[in-house]
């Protein structure tokens, strides 16, 4: 949904024009006759890519020159989405190419929609690290993204008779035309094995490791381009393959065939991204996986080091900040300790000193279930002399800085040690990433404090001041530029064109929230969005939406602290009461859904489930005269995140307060001008102080309230006392939604009465229902919702990822941004 703009230079049209038909002729060897869309869109990555490459020469040879401190950004999950919109955007070539296209009879955005989404992770971690890949480059500060290429990223949702399905996603099935794969730089990653212990003349003890196996590691570089001819920054993804070290034993005795069986085994490891977003799967395969992307980048990122430094590794912390995304990347500090130590000959103090100058870490989950924790025998398998550095890790840790504050007390010995004693005992990766990093932040602000006060209050005391914040962003090119093109020439117009590099100036638009004239086209741009995505609805669902009716949107991983469960009842409610009054005067509402629920989650599973019964029997009912429809759009990624979410009025961040670390859409949601319907929690807190709370509809207990309440909680209290409430609850235990299938919806009661209600649905039922009355009454006045959701949208400044960037490298990574020399 993408319109023309102003004027686009004939000349460049033209040029642009013959570069993409002599790409089409000569590098994917077709011709604009019998070209298939594929074959389009390739000969247009192939255009790009002719101005990306120059950049990137530049971009490296400027880092390497000026020798100054680089981030290598360690994560295990890049969510890229799509690329091609978003580099002709940064490259400002997207007017031009768009209209080259039409020369061709061609919509450019047709075209695109051939390109598959880069889906490598599972949601808000992942998709943060890759809008801070398009914040580094476009702040031009040195650095390097390093992370798995799976070869399958996150499964693709299909939805039979209601049910989620999986199915593989194979983004590179034909290819990748942005991938550039770069031999020069393999790396042999050993595993496996044992240690021997070997007394050197002097006396002293000292360990050699004899790996069993060995992968090899192959390097496919991804550029991200900056916005408007800043740097072009590298995504450096490992993808696995064997060796002929691996299992040779086999190759040497004849099994040849058996060891191409063997071969299939390393390269399993790069195979498949897991698709849990919360809980700990504990599985060897996984930690595999950590170890060889760590392995590599650590072998990667010494090997540039040592290029320019020789062997002196004296300024190695002053050249090179890690960044830990999350835990997943955590065997990076004792692989980091183990390459100084065993294989750089520093000794144990040298090796420490810049291992703990140099990691950082940042958290974003309080779950107790998605904390990492590996069983010590998976240790003693696969990496025996990693846990050997580990026990001498957490063995000075204990005896030095912990004996010296609690002089032996035993006790603040077993709460703070890396390795969890019991029947299995399990190394924990977070305490291993506080005791080693120079900072450790959370991702907003009641996050951060969470994780300071509650989740590491010992470490806290010890060192008040490794503890910080950086709340999260996102990326305006990507989730203002390139998916809302009304909204992007409004502010082009209200702000002037500089915007996307700071958002700060949006502000502008504040003033013109009470002109009628640009309510009218703000709202009409808002319009253009449904209509859109009403016809996206259409083609995906087979429903039919008014795009007049109220968009209520909730996309997100399915979890039941996220709530989508809230949502349904009470939309039940709704339902119920249009049932009972079908001429009440609501204003008409499309509630839509987007989720994948992890595969072996029953009740999220069950959830969606609820949710397109529900949704079946409403668009179907004709005594509710249309006023109520209930979507659930199948496969929610990225590139459906970027139709959705810029037509939506209400953004629905009904997290129990305390347990959303910070989220991101919701700052998506409202730059895009939707209203956020939604409880303290996360980044909500900060979307309100920005926005005015009586501009959107916050609801439900405090942070405080649910820990004050949560001892005591008791769901049948809130059951019994509401009828309302009572009564969708047992309408899930019916077989109202589900004909012939009674008790196909009751594992949601059941979990909401017979387990307690972990996430307090009963408790906020009441305030959420409040809420949405509100919604209702403010969206009848459009004057005051136009206002509203203006005041939203120019409010965010601080929600874009490039100022979460600069607090990082100035709190955090103390780098400098860079000024690229072509
Ligand atoms: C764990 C084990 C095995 C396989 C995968 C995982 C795993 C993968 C991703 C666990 C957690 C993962 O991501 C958690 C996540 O996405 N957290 C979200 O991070 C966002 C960015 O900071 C926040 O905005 C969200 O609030 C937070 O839930």
């Amino acid at each position: 949904a993408v319109k023309a703009t102003s004027t686009v230079d004939k000349a460049q049209v033209k040029a642009f024009k013959e570069q993409v038909e002599k790409h089409l002729r000569t590098t994917i060897g077709t011709s604009p006759e019998k070209a298939s869309k594929l074959a389009w869109w390739q000969a247009l990555v192939a255009t790009v890519n002719e101005d990306i490459f120059g950049r990137l020469t530049d971009t490296q040879q400027t880092h390497a020159k000026n020798d100054t401190r680089a981030v290598h950004y360690l994560s295990a999950e890049f969510l890229m989405g799509r690329l091609t919109i978003n580099n002709l955007t940064n490259l400002e070539k997207f007017d031009v190419a768009r209209e080259a296209l039409k020369e061709f009879g061609l919509d450019i955005n047709d075209i695109c929609e051939e390109e598959p989404d880069m889906a490598l992770g599972n949601g808000g971690l992942g998709r943060l690290a890759a809008c801070f890949m398009d914040s580094l480059a476009t702040c031009n500060y040195p650095c390097v993204g390093y992370g798995i290429h799976y070869e399958n990223g996150l499964f693709r949702q299909e939805i039979r008779a209601g049910k989620q399905v999986e199915r593989p996603d194979s983004w590179r099935e034909y290819g990748c035309p942005w991938e550039v794969c770069r031999p020069e730089s393999v790396q042999n990653i050993p595993l496996g094995g044992y240690v021997e212990k070997q007394t050197a003349p002097d006396g002293s003890q000292c360990s050699v490791w004899h790996p069993s196996s060995m992968i090899k590691g192959v390097p496919w570089d991804i550029p991200v381009v900056g916005y408007r001819g800043s740097s072009v920054a590298i995504l450096r993804l490992w993808e696995s393959r064997s060796t002929e070290q691996f299992n040779w034993d086999v190759f040497n005795a004849g099994g040849y065939v058996d060891a191409q069986t063997e071969k299939s085994l390393a390269e399993t490891i790069s195979k498949v991204l897991y698709p849990n977003d919360s809980t700990e799967a504990g599985k060897e395969l996984r930690l595999t996986q950590q170890y060889f992307f760590c392995a590599c980048s650590l072998r990667d990122i010494l090997r540039r080091y040592k290029r320019s430094h020789h062997n002196d590794f004296s300024e190695f912390a002053s050249k090179i900040a890690i960044q830990l995304n999350d835990t997943h990347p955590t065997i990076a500090i004792p692989e980091l300790m183990r390459l100084l130590i065993d294989e750089e000959g520093l000794s144990y103090e040298q090796a420490w000193d810049i291992t703990s100058k140099s990691f950082n870490y940042t958290n974003h989950t309080l779950l107790p279930e998605a904390l990492e924790k590996w069983p010590v025998y998976i240790f003693e398998k696969l990496l025996p002399r990693h846990l050997e550095l580990i026990y001498e890790i957490n063995f000075r840790f204990l005896n030095g800085p912990v004996e010296a504050k609690w002089p032996g007390n035993n006790e603040m010995k077993s709460k703070l040690s890396i390795i969890e004693e019991g029947e299995v005992r399990k190394v924990r990766m977070a305490n291993l990433c506080v005791i080693t990093s120079e900072h450790v932040n959370g991702v907003a602000k009641i996050h951060s404090k969470l994780v300071k006060e509650d989740l590491f209050p010992d470490y806290a005391q010890l060192w008040p001041n490794k503890f910080c914040n950086v709340t999260n962003g996102v990326t305006p090119r990507r989730w203002i530029l390139s998916c809302n093109r009304g909204l992007a020439e409004l502010y082009n117009d209200v702000a002037g064109k500089d915007w996307p590099l700071d958002l700060d100036k949006c502000e502008a638009l504040k003033k013109y929230a009470d002109k009628k004239e640009y309510q009218d086209r703000f709202m009409k741009i808002k319009h253009d969005n449904k209509v859109a995505l009403a016809k996206t609805i259409k083609e995906l669902c087979g429903v039919e939406v008014d795009p007049n009716a109220l968009f209520d949107v909730q996309v997100k991983r399915l979890h039941e602290y996220k709530r989508q469960h809230l949502n349904l009842l009470y939309i039940m409610s709704l339902y119920k009461s249009l049932l009972e009054d079908p001429d009440q005067d609501i204003v008409p509402q499309v509630f839509i859904f987007g989720a994948k629920a992890a595969p072996a989650y029953t009740l999220a599973k069950d959830i969606i489930f609820a949710i397109n019964a529900v949704g079946e029997k409403i668009n179907n009912d004709l005594r509710i005269k249309g006023k109520l429809k209930v979507v659930f759009i199948p496969n929610y990624r990225v590139s459906l995140a970027e139709k959705i979410i810029p037509a939506a009025d209400i953004s629905e961040q009904i997290s129990t307060a305390g347990y959303e670390a910070s989220g991101t859409s919701n700052m998506k949601f409202s730059m895009n001008g939707a209203l956020t319907l939604g409880t303290m929690d996360g980044a909500n807190i900060e979307i309100v102080e920005q926005a005015g709370i009586e501009n959107n509809f916050i609801f439900g207990l405090s942070v405080e309230e649910v820990q004050k309440l949560k001892p005591r909680y008791n769901p049948w209290d809130y059951y019994n006392a509401d009828h309302d409430l009572k009564a969708v609850v047992d309408w899930l235990d019916s077989d109202f939604f589900t004909p012939g299938q009674p008790g196909a919806l009751s594992s949601i009661k059941s979990s909401l009465l017979n387990n307690g209600d972990p996430f307090l649905v009963l408790a906020d039922f009441a305030s959420y229902k409040a809420a949405h009355q509100r919604a209702q009454k403010m969206f009848k006045d459009k004057a005051k919702w136009a206002k509203a959701a203006m005041i939203n949208s120019a409010t965010m400044g601080i929600f874009s990822s490039d100022r979460s960037i600069k607090d990082y490298a100035t709190n955090i990574w103390t780098l400098k941004s860079q000024l690229i020399k072509k």
